[in-house]
C-alpha cells in the first residue's frame, strides 16, 4: 500500500471521509495510525546484550514530526497533505504534548532513546505512564498557577500490552499494566519505551488543579509527575513510585532474561542497567532481593552479578538534590527491601569506616547514591567539568576508593528532533552546502566552516535566522498578545526557574537597561528579552522570581518611552513544543548559572545548533562549548568554579557588599521594590524577593551581576558588527557536531555498555 492509501484508508475507517474533507484533528489521528502502522512492521533491534534505561522521566515531547522523520516519510507525508491543500505543520499543532518529564535529565532520557535506536543499538528505556504530565503553567495576576496537564487521549502513541505484573507495598498487592510506546531509530528498527501504569488508578479522584486525594495509594500512584526538579520533597508518593517503577522493571528484565534462555547468574553479559539519577536506584536492592529470594542465588551471588549490571548517572552536585530518605519510609512503603539495604550498609560498614561513605547515616537516613556508588560498576558525570567537580570535591570520598568506576559521559541532543525537524530551513541549507552526511555523522557539520567567509551562506543563515524570528514573533502575537519586532535581538532564557540558574540576574540587567532608556541612553537596536520557566510549586523564591519578570513586562511593555526600545515576554507553560519554535529564532543565548552549580545544560547545545550565540558562565557544558568555538564565538563572564566552591567553603560571600559597594547594583535591586514594582505587583513577593537577594542570595547573582552587564553590553554591540556576528552564527553552528547525543551514547556503548 502506498503511503497515501494508508492515509486514505485511516480517514475511512476513522471518520468515513476523504482525506481532503478531514479537519486536522481528523487527519493528526489518521497520521497517528498510519505511522504506528508503519512502526508495527519494523523489526525489533536485537543482540546478545541489551540496555535498559531506567528512568522516572521521559521527557519525550510531542511524536509525530520526529517518527516521520526517522521513518523518512515526512517529506511525502507533507506532499501527500499539500495535494490536498493540507498543511502537515498545523496538523502537528494538533498533537498533545506528553510532558512526561521536569527538564534536562527527562529530556536527555528521551533523546538518548532516540540515538540508541538510531544506532541500531538495542536498547529500552522503563518509566512510569504518568496520566497527567508536568503541570499546565497558566499566569494570573502576575503569578503562577498550575493546572493538570492531560496527554493520554483515546487514540496516542501508547500501546496497551498483556504484561501485568504484581507489586508488594508490604503485605499489600496491587497489580500493574504495561503500556508501550515505540521508539524508531533514523533509518533503522525499533526499541521500546517501557511505561508502566498501576491498573487501578483513579482519576476521578483530582480536584483543583493538581490536588488530588493523597490517601489510596492504588488509585493515584500514576497520576501525576512530581512537579520538583532539584528538590529533596520528602513525599512518601514519591518512594510508592520509585518502588513500583523498578518493581516492574526489574520483573520485566529478569523474564525477558529468562525467555532469551539465559543464566541469570551471567544476567551483566546479556543486560546492562543505566540508572537515570538516584530515581530508580531501589532497583539495585530490589533485584538482589528478587535474586535471593526467588532465584535461589546466595546474597554473595547476587549482589555481585547485580553490582556487575548497574550503572549510576548523576545529574547535579546541588546537596539538597541528591536523595536521602528516611528509613522509617522505606519500613512504610516497602519493609521488603529494608533487610537488603541493611545487609548492603553492613557490607560497606565492614570495608570502610569513613562516615561518608555509610549507605544508612547517623540520623537513619539512606543515602540513595551511595547504594549506586558501592554496588554499580559505574558513576559518570555529564559534562566534563561536572565529572571533575564530582571527583574532586562532592565524592571525592569514593573517588578515592573506586577511580576506575568514575567516568564523563558529556551530555548530548539528538539533532533529529533539534535541527532536522525544528529546523527544516536550516537543514535544507546545510544540505545544499555540506551535503547530508551530517545527518548520520554529525562532526561533518564542521564542513560549513569552509564558508566562514563567503557572503552568500552567511546572509542565507541570516536570512534563516530572520524568517524564524518572524514565526516566533507572530506565535507569540497570538499565544501571549504581545507584539515583538523581528528586528530587534532576541535574547533567550528558557529552562526551569531554580535560583542556581539565575534568571533573577537576567531580569536585574533588564531593569538595569531600563533605567538607562528611562535617563536617555538609547540601545542602538531595539531588544527583546524573551524567558520560559516553570517553576516546582512548592518553591516560593521560585515564584517570586517569575512574578518579577511578569511585573517587568507589565511595567517595561507599557513604557511608551520604552517600549520601541525593549520588551520582555515569558511565555507562558514553556515546554518541549515551544522550545522547537523559540530555540531556531534565538540571537542570544542565556545560560547564566553560578559556576559549578549547573552539571551539564542541554539547552546550551540546542541553542547553539541553531546559530545563537552563548552568553554564559564556565558552568556545564558551557565549558567545552567554549573550547570549541574559540574565545571569540562566545561571550563568557563571571566568577569560574574554583573561586565560587572556595567562597562556599570560607562562607565569605556577603551580598550585601556588592550592593553597597556599586552603584548601579543598588538602583536594579531597590527596583524590586520601588514605587513603579510595587504598583504594578504584590508587595508580599518583591520585599521577599529584595530580602533573599540582600540576606542571603545564595547563588551569588551580585557577584556577577557587574561583569554579566559589561558582557552583555558587549554582545549587543558587536551584533551591530553584523558580518561578524553572523559568522560568529555560522562558527557555533559548524561546531556543535560534538554535542550530538549520537556521539554520546557511542561513548556509553563503548566504555559502560559494551552491547553486542
Ligand atoms: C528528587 C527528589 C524528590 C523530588 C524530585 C527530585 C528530582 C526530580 C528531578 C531531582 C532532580 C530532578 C531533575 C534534575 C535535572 O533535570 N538535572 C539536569 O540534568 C540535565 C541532564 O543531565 C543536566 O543537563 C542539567 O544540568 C541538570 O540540572
Amino acid at each position: 500500500m502506498t503511503l497515501e492509501e494508508r492515509l486514505q484508508k485511516w480517514a475511512q475507517t476513522l471518520y468515513q471521509k476523504e482525506i481532503a474533507d478531514c479537519d486536522s484533528q481528523e487527519l493528526y489521528y489518521a497520521i497517528l495510525n498510519v505511522t504506528k502502522d508503519l512502526m508495527a512492521e519494523k523489526s525489533v533491534i536485537g543482540g546478545e546484550k541489551k540496555v535498559y534505561y531506567i528512568s522516572a522521566e521521559f521527557l519525550i515531547g510531542k511524536l509525530l514530526s520526529n517518527n516521520l522523520i526517522n521513518l523518512q516519510v515526512y517529506g511525502e507525508m507533507e506532499q501527500i497533505l499539500a495535494s490536498k491543500g493540507k498543511s502537515l505543520a498545523e496538523i502537528e499543532e494538533a498533537e498533545p504534548e506528553p510532558s512526561l518529564g521536569n527538564g534536562g535529565l527527562g529530556r536527555l532520557a528521551a533523546c538518548f532513546l532516540d540515538s540508541i535506536a538510531s544506532l541500531g543499538l538495542p536498547g529500552d528505556g522503563i518509566g512510569l505512564n504518568y496520566h497527567f504530565g508536568l503541570f499546565k503553567q497558566v499566569f494570573q495576576d502576575n503569578l503562577q498557577t498550575a493546572e493538570k496537564n492531560e496527554w493520554i487521549e483515546k487514540q496516542s502513541w501508547l500501546t496497551r500490552t498483556d504484561t501485568s505484573y504484581t507489586v508488594m507495598f508490604g503485605k499489600n498487592k496491587v497489580k500493574s499494566r504495561l503500556y508501550d510506546i515505540d521508539v524508531v531509530g533514523y533509518e533503522k528498527g525499533i526499541n521500546k519505551l517501557h511505561l508502566f501504569d498501576i491498573e487501578s488508578v483513579d482519576e476521578s479522584i483530582v480536584e483543583e488543579g493538581i490536588d488530588f486525594d493523597k490517601t489510596e495509594i492504588a488509585k493515584n500512584l500514576t497520576l501525576f509527575l512530581y512537579p520538583d526538579d532539584s528538590d529533596e520533597a520528602g513525599h512518601l508518593l514519591r518512594i510508592y513510585q520509585q518502588y513500583f517503577m523498578v518493581s516492574n522493571g526489574a520483573q520485566l528484565i529478569l523474564e525477558e532474561l529468562e525467555s532469551k534462555g539465559y543464566d541469570l547468574h551471567q544476567m551483566n553479559e546479556h543486560a546492562v542497567i543505566q540508572i537515570n539519577d538516584t530515581h530508580p536506584t531501589m532497583v539495585i536492592p530490589e533485584l538482589i532481593r528478587i535474586l535471593a529470594q526467588d532465584k535461589g542465588f546466595t546474597m554473595e551471588e547476587a549482589i555481585e552479578v547485580v553490582s556487575k549490571t548497574c550503572a549510576y548517572t548523576n545529574h547535579t552536585i546541588l546537596a539538597e538534590a541528591l536523595e536521602k530518605w528516611p528509613l522509617a519510609y522505606l519500613e512504610k512503603v516497602v519493609p521488603q527491601l529494608v533487610p537488603v539495604i541493611k545487609e548492603l550498609d553492613k557490607r560497606v560498614r565492614a570495608k570502610y569506616t569513613d562516615e561518608k561513605v555509610q549507605i544508612i547515616d547517623g540520623n537513619e537516613r539512606v543515602h540513595m547514591a551511595h547504594i549506586d556508588i558501592h554496588y554499580g560498576f559505574s558513576v559518570n558525570g555529564v559534562a566534563a567539568i561536572h565529572t571533575e567537580i564530582l571527583k574532586e570535591t562532592e565524592l571525592n570520598a569514593f573517588y578515592s576508593i573506586y577511580p576506575a568506576k568514575f567516568n564523563n559521559k558529556t551530555n548530548g541532543i539528538t539533532f533529529r528532533r533539534w535541527l532536522l525537524s525544528c529546523n527544516k530551513e536550516l537543514t535544507a541549507l546545510l544540505e545544499e552546502k555540506i551535503g547530508s552526511g551530517f545527518k548520520k555523522d554529525a562532526a561533518q557539520l564542521e564542513k560549513l566552516l569552509e564558508y566562514k567567509d563567503d557572503e552568500a551562506t552567511l546572509d542565507a543563515i541570516a536570512a534563516i535566522k530572520r524568517e524564524k524570528k518572524e514565526a516566533l514573533a507572530s506565535y507569540i502575537q497570538e499565544k501571549e498578545g504581545v507584539e515583538l519586532n523581528p528586528d530587534s535581538i532576541f535574547d533567550i532564557q528558557v529552562k526551569r526557574l531554580h535560583e542556581y540558574k539565575r534568571q533573577q540576574m537576567n531580569a536585574l540587567y533588564i531593569i538595569h537597561k531600563y533605567l538607562e532608556i528611562k535617563k536617555g541612553k538609547i540601545p542602538k537596536r531595539p531588544i527583546t528579552f524573551i524567558f520560559g520557566a516553570k517553576a516546582a510549586p512548592a518553591y516560593v523564591i521560585a515564584q517570586d522570581i517569575i512574578h518579577l519578570i511578569l511585573v517587568l513586562q507589565e511595567i517595561v511593555n507599557k513604557d511608551p518611552d520604552v517600549a520601541p526600545h525593549m520588551k520582555v515576554v515569558m511565555v507562558e507553560n514553556y515546554n518541549v513544543s515551544y522550545a522547537e519554535k523559540l530555540i531556531p529564532a534565538c540571537d542570544i543565548s542565556e545560560q547564566i548559572s553560578l559556576a559549578s552549580k549547573e552539571a551539564s545544560g542541554t539547552g546550551n547545545m540546542k541553542f547553539m545548533l541553531n546559530g545563537a550565540v552563548t552568553l554564559g558562565t564556565s558552568d556545564g557544558a558551557n565549558v567545552e562549548i567554549h573550547e570549541l568555538v574559540g574565545d571569540d564565538n562566545i561571550y563568557i563572564f563571571g566568577e569560574k568554579s574554583d573561586a565560587v566552591i572556595a567562597h562556599y567553603a570560607n562562607a565569605d560571600y556577603k551580598s550585601r557588599k556588592y550592593y553597597r559597594n556599586s552603584k548601579v547594583i543598588k538602583e536594579a535591586v531597590d527596583f524590586i521594590v520601588g514605587e513603579q514594582a510595587m504598583a504594578v505587583g504584590h508587595k508580599e513577593n518583591l520585599e521577599r524577593l529584595y530580602k533573599e537577594l540582600l540576606n542571603k542570595d545564595w547563588f551569588m547573582t551580585l557577584l556577577d551581576l557587574r561583569d554579566y552587564i559589561k558582557v552583555k553590553d558587549r554582545a549587543f554591540k558587536d551584533y551591530e558588527d553584523r558580518a561578524k556576528w553572523k559568522r560568529m552564527s555560522l562558527v557555533n553552528i559548524a561546531k556543535a557536531g560534538f554535542f550530538s547525543s549520537d556521539r554520546t551514547i557511542a561513548e556509553y556503548n563503548e566504555d559502560i555498555w559494551k552491547l553486542k
